[in-house]
């Protein structure tokens, strides 16, 4: 898995280095618009611990922290009026994933219909 890496963006983020558009803060989460929106809402939500991705997260993570962003996520979107219409939530975990930032975040995505979750079939 690697070592976490403390200067990634999400990092630097959570440390005040950088500026995020914040939605959403308490003690485990921060939640915050995506810089490259891929939909009307495209908000990003990252725990504040320091774990590299969905299979760090699930390791080491408490069940505290995990419950937390669990909760976060579906608040957002309740208030965010996505429940409704529906959203879509994901995490890309590692290379194959394409995942870009070494901070586990997940994507929260909705506001137009999203349409098939991936655009080749299964095995391509
Ligand atoms: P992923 O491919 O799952 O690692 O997604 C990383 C996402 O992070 C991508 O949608 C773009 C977003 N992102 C990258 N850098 C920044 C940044 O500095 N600020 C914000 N708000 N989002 C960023």
């Amino acid at each position: 898995m690697g070592t976490y890496d403390p200067n990634n963006i999400f990092a630097r983020i959570l440390r005040g280095e950088l500026p995020c558009r914040k939605l959403f803060e308490d003690d485990h989460v921060l939640a915050f618009h995506d810089i490259h929106p891929q939909a009307p809402v495209h908000v990003l939500v990252i725990p504040k611990g320091a774990y590299i991705s969905l299979d760090d997260f699930g390791a080491r993570a408490s069940d505290i922290e995990i419950a937390a962003l669990f909760r976060a996520v579906a608040a957002i979107a309740r208030d965010l009026g996505l429940d409704a219409p529906g959203y879509r939530f994901m995490a890309n975990t590692g290379a194959d994933a394409h995942q870009e930032v070494p901070h586990f975040h997940v994507h929260l995505l909705g506001g137009r219909k999203l349409g098939p979750m991936l655009s080749r079939k299964a095995g391509e």
